[in-house]
C-alpha cells in the first residue's frame, strides 16, 4: 500500500437509463466512462465503467437498462456510497425504483441524489421531480442525502455536487480489514508484455508483489507480479482499495467477472448457501420453495433455486432463513450481501445476508439447523467460533481448522479461543496437538457416558463393566479416540467412573450384586475350583456338574472370570484365584532357595501333571514372576 494514501474510496451510480449517470462523471471528471465501442455508437452504457475522481476515489458507472441489472448488482457490491441519479425530464422510472431496492439490500450506507438535465426543465417541475424523489427516498438510507439538481451539458450545479461529493468523501471510514485477503474480479485483461491482469476492489486483507494467491472457483494458485492503484505501480496494496493485480499462472481465458482471488486456503466454492432472505414488498407474489431464482452475489451471478428452512413459502415484505442450492459453486464470505431476481422475465424480488457461505445439503425444517443459523446470523466472530466447536460434538477442533472453516485469520481464533477458555466456554483436552473442545459438549459428552454405563448396568447387571470399545460403539460414530481418553480419565479422577482391572469402564460406586441363586452358583463354582487344586475341571465338566439352570451357570462363570475369582491361566485352563496365588508362593520360596527351577521340580512342588503346570507356568513368565532361561526359571527382578 503506498505509504502516502491511507484508504481509497469506491463510489457507485445508479438509476434509470438515459438519466445521464455516464454524462455526470464525465461533467466531474472528464473522463467518459463508456469505454466499449459498442457503448459509444448506441449512447449507451452495457457494462461497468471505472473512472479515477481525484487521488483516493474510483467511481464506477453503471448501465441503467433493465437488461442489465446483474452488472448494476455486481457494480454496486463493492461500493461506499451511490450517487444516485433522477433526470428532471423523465422522473422516478423503474429501474430508478429497482435499482433503489438493490442498494437498500447491498446495505448501502450512504449517498448522494442527483437530479441530472437540469437545463432541460422549468424550476417548478425541477421542484416536483425533487418532491418525488424525496418520497421515495423515505424511510431509505438515502431519506436525509443532499438533492443536488445539474446539469452536466451547461455545467450547472457540478461545483456544488463536487463539494457535497467531496465532503461525503471526507467523511467515509476505511473499509474494516478482516484480514483474510480476498479480491471479487470485476474486470480481467491482457497488458501486453505483462499477461493478464485482474481488476476489482479488495475486499478484506493485504498483498504484496511475489504473494502466492489462489484463484476461486477453479482452486488454480497464481502469483502475484506486480500491482497497479490509480494507475500507479505499487508494491502492495489492502483493503478498500481498488486495484488492478498482475497475475502468473493463469489465462485471461480461464478468468470471468465474479470469481475470487484471495489467499489460498480459506475460501472454498460451495455448492449450497444457508442465508436470511428479505422479499420485497414489490415482489407482489409469494415466493415458493424451490424457485429458480438468481442469485447475484458478489460480482457474481448465479443459477440456483431456494429452500426454505423455517417457512413453507414466503409473503412480500418476510423474512426467512433459506438455503440455496447453486447450478455452479460460489466463493462468498460470512456477511457477504446479495440480492435475488427472478429467472424470467427479470426483476428483483429480494435479498440478505450469507450466514454459511460453505453448508451442507439441508432439509426444511431442521429445527437444529435453523437454531444454529440464528446462532451465528449476526455473524460475530467469538459466537461463530463457539459455534463450530459446538457442532463438532465427535472432534475436537485445532485452531487452524477453525480458522479455515470460518475464514478467520489464525491470530484472531487464537485470541478468542483464550477468552473462551478463560470464561471456560472451552477446554483444551490435548495441550500437544492443539485440540479444543466445547465445554457445553463435554458436559453432554459425559453425560451420555453416564446414561450408557447406567443402562449397561441395568442390562448387565452381573458384569463389571462394559468394555471400552462397546463403549466407544455406543457414543457416537466416528468419535476421535484422544477425546474419549481424555473424558474417561478426567471421569475417573473425578470420581463419576472407574475403570476395572480387566480394562473395563463402570459408574464409580457400581458393584455386582448377586441374587441368591446366583450367589448359590458362584459358591459351588468355587468350591468345585478349591477342591479340584491343580487339575481343575474344563469347561464342560463344569457345565456337566449341573450346578443349577445352565444359563445361570454360563453368566456365573463369567462373572468368576470377570471378577477375577476365576484366573484363565492360558490353554483353557482355568484355575482359582487362590490356588494361583498359593501356586506363586511356593515358587518364589522354592526361588529364593534354589535360585532356578526347572518344569519337573515345579510339578513336584504342586504335585500336579505338566499339563496344568506348564500354562501355569507360561502365566508367570508374562507376569514376570519368572524368566524363561532355556530349559530353566529364574525369578524376576521385582521379586528378587
Ligand atoms: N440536456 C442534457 N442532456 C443530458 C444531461 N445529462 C445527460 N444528457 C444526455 O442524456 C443522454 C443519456 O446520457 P447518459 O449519460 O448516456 O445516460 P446514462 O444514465 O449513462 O444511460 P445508461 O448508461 O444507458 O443507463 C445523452 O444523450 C446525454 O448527452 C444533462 O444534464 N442535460
Ligand atoms: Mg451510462
Amino acid at each position: 500500500m503506498p505509504e502516502e494514501r491511507k484508504r481509497h474510496i469506491v463510489v457507485g451510480t445508479a438509476g434509470h437509463i438515459d438519466h445521464g449517470k455516464s454524462a455526470l462523471i464525465k461533467a466531474l471528471t472528464g473522463v467518459d466512462p463508456d469505454r466499449l465501442k459498442e457503448e459509444k455508437e448506441r449512447g449507451m452504457t452495457t457494462d461497468l465503467g471505472f473512472v479515477f475522481y481525484g487521488d483516493d476515489v474510483t467511481i464506477i458507472d453503471v448501465p441503467g437498462h433493465e437488461k442489465f441489472v446483474r452488472h448494476m448488482v455486481s457494480g454496486a457490491s463493492t461500493i461506499d456510497f451511490v450517487m444516485f441519479v433522477i433526470a428532471a425530464d423523465d422522473g422516478i422510472m423503474p429501474q430508478t425504483i429497482e435499482h433503489l431496492e438493490v442498494l437498500k439490500l447491498l446495505a448501502i450506507k450512504k449517498g448522494i441524489v442527483v437530479i441530472t438535465k437540469k437545463d432541460l426543465v422549468k424550476d417548478d417541475w425541477l421542484q416536483i421531480v425533487m418532491d418525488e424523489a424525496k418520497k421515495i427516498m423515505r424511510d431509505t438510507f438515502l431519506q436525509d442525502a443532499p438533492i443536488i439538481p445539474v446539469s452536466s451539458i451547461t455545467g450547472e450545479g457540478i461545483d456544488e455536487l463536487k463539494k457535497v461529493l467531496d465532503e461525503l468523501i471526507a467523511q467515509t471510514e476505511a473499509k474494516k480489514d478482516r484480514g483474510i485477503f480476498r479480491l471479487c474480479i470485476d474486470r480481467c485483461f491482457i497488458i501486453k508484455g505483462f499477461g493478464t491482469v485482474v481488476a476489482g476492489t479488495v475486499l478484506s486483507g493485504k498483498i504484496k508483489i511475489g504473494d502466492t494467491l489462489e484463484l476461486l472457483p477453479n482452486k488454480k494458485k497464481v502469483k502475484v507480479r506486480g500491482i497497479e492503484v490509480h494507475n500507479k505501480k505499487v508494491t502492495e496494496v489492502g483493503t478498500g482499495f481498488r486495484s488492478a493485480i498482475n497475475l502468473v499462472g493463469a489465462e485471461k481465458e480461464e478468468i470471468k467477472r465474479g470469481d475470487v482471488l484471495a489467499q489460498p486456503g480459506y475460501y472454498q466454492p460451495s455448492d449450497f448457501l444457508n442465508a436470511s432472505l428479505y422479499l420485497l414488498k414489490s415482489a407482489g407474489k409469494l415466493l415458493k420453495n424451490l424457485t429458480r431464482l438468481r442469485i447475484h452475489l458478489g460480482t457474481k451471478e448465479i443459477l440456483g433455486r431456494i429452500v426454505f428452512l423455517d417457512k413453507k413459502i414466503l409473503a412480500p415484505g418476510q423474512k426467512a432463513m433459506v438455503q440455496f442450492r447453486l447450478e455452479t459453486p460460489a466463493v462468498c464470505d460470512v456477511n457477504d450481501r446479495y440480492v435475488v431476481r427472478t429467472y424470467s422475465p427479470q426483476a428483483t424480488i429480494g435479498g440478505g445476508v450469507i450466514i454459511e457461505p460453505k453448508a451442507t445439503k439441508a432439509k426444511g425444517f431442521d429445527e437444529k439447523l435453523i437454531e444454529h443459523l440464528q446462532k451465528i446470523e449476526a455473524g460475530d466472530p467469538a459466537l461463530m467460533i463457539e459455534e463450530n466447536l459446538d457442532v463438532n460434538f465427535e472432534l475436537p477442533r485445532k485452531v487452524d481448522e477453525i480458522a479455515y472453516d470460518l475464514n478467520l485469520p489464525l491470530a484472531e481464533v487464537n485470541e478468542i479461543i483464550n477468552e473462551l477458555l478463560n470464561n471456560k466456554k472451552v477446554l483444551c483436552i490435548d495441550e500437544k496437538r492443539g485440540l479444543y473442545y466445547s465445554q457445553k459438549n463435554f458436559e453432554k459428552l459425559k453425560n451420555n457416558i453416564i446414561n450408557i454405563l447406567k443402562e449397561y448396568h441395568k442390562n448387565n447387571p452381573i458384569n463389571t463393566g462394559i468394555p471400552q470399545l462397546e463403549l466407544l460403539k455406543n457414543i457416537s460414530k466416528g468419535f476421535d479416540k484422544s477425546l474419549l481418553n481424555y473424558t474417561l480419565e478426567k471421569m475417573s479422577r473425578e470420581k463419576s467412573v472407574k475403570l476395572t482391572d480387566d480394562n473395563k469402564m463402570s459408574l464409580f460406586d457400581f458393584k455386582v450384586v448377586l441374587d441368591k441363586n446366583m450367589d448359590e452358583i458362584v459358591k459351588r463354582l468355587e468350591e468345585m475350583f478349591l477342591v479340584a487344586e491343580y487339575k481343575p475341571p474344563n469347561y464342560d465338566a463344569v457345565l456337566s456338574q449341573r450346578l443349577g439352570d445352565e444359563k445361570l451357570v454360563k453368566k456365573a462363570y463369567r462373572y468368576v472370570l470377570d471378577t477375577g475369582i476365576l484366573i484363565f491361566v492360558g490353554e483353557s485352563i482355568v484355575m482359582h484365584k487362590k490356588m494361583v496365588e498359593q501356586a506363586k508362593e511356593k515358587l518364589i520360596q522354592f526361588l529364593k532357595s534354589n535360585k532356578e527351577i526347572r518344569i519337573s521340580q515345579f510339578r513336584d512342588l504342586l504335585g500336579a501333571s505338566r499339563k496344568y503346570v506348564l500354562p501355569l507356568l507360561i502365566y508367570f513368565d508374562t507376569h514376570n514372576v519368572t524368566i524363561k532361561r532355556g530349559e530353566v526359571r529364574v525369578l524376576g527382578q521385582k521379586y528378587r
